[in-house]
């Protein structure tokens, strides 16, 4: 039986996180940004680390409450990709578990791109392999940018990170 997508998307319960747009280091120090544009949707830069300069628009992903102030987003990219990132919006603190296929670790600049310009290409390369053993990354980030952009914002993730000052991503609020 077919399972029902986004069984678990209460959009009633994702008001206050919906329009959140964040810039966070991981304690590996790999830099990362997301905008929650909508109740299934992401756009993400990633500022640094083993697939920095990649990033990526209308990301379908599944977000759900799990507090007043945390919520969880996760999804599952054309690279075959897979992140679950919890943030907790009071403590601007997240926590991300990213499983990397073995393609992904052995060669990450493949992946390194505007993602939504090559899905054809990232599915192929998903579908070559190879995916096992996967890459795990499971590491905790400080929130040091924290604003919100409204619904559906598409001026917020609108360049490559390489075209935004060295300022951009060092920001804290
Ligand atoms: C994150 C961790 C990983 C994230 C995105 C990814 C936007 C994506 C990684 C990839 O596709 O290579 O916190 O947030």
């Amino acid at each position: 039986m077919m399972t029902k997508p986004f069984e678990s998307t209460r959009p009633e319960q994702l008001t206050h996180f919906l329009g959140k747009h964040f810039i966070y280091t991981y304690e590996n120090g790999w830099q990362y940004e997301m905008y929650i544009k909508n109740e299934r949707t992401i756009d993400y830069r990633i500022h640094s680390g083993m697939v920095g300069g990649r990033w990526v628009r209308d990301q379908e992903a599944h977000i759900v409450r799990l507090s007043d102030d945390v919520c969880k987003i996760s999804w599952d990219e054309p690279t075959g990709t897979t992140v679950s990132v919890a943030i907790n919006f009071s403590e601007r603190q997240l926590h991300g578990v990213i499983f990397f296929p073995q393609w992904i670790a052995q060669d990450p600049e493949k992946t390194v791109c505007f993602q939504n310009e090559q899905l054809d290409l990232m599915r192929q390369y998903r579908d070559a392999g190879s995916t096992y053993p996967k890459l795990v990354i499971d590491e905790f980030a400080p929130v040091t940018f924290l604003e919100d952009c409204g619904l559906d914002n598409q001026s917020v993730i609108a360049c490559a990170p390489s075209e935004l000052s060295s300022a951009y991503a060092t920001r804290r609020n």
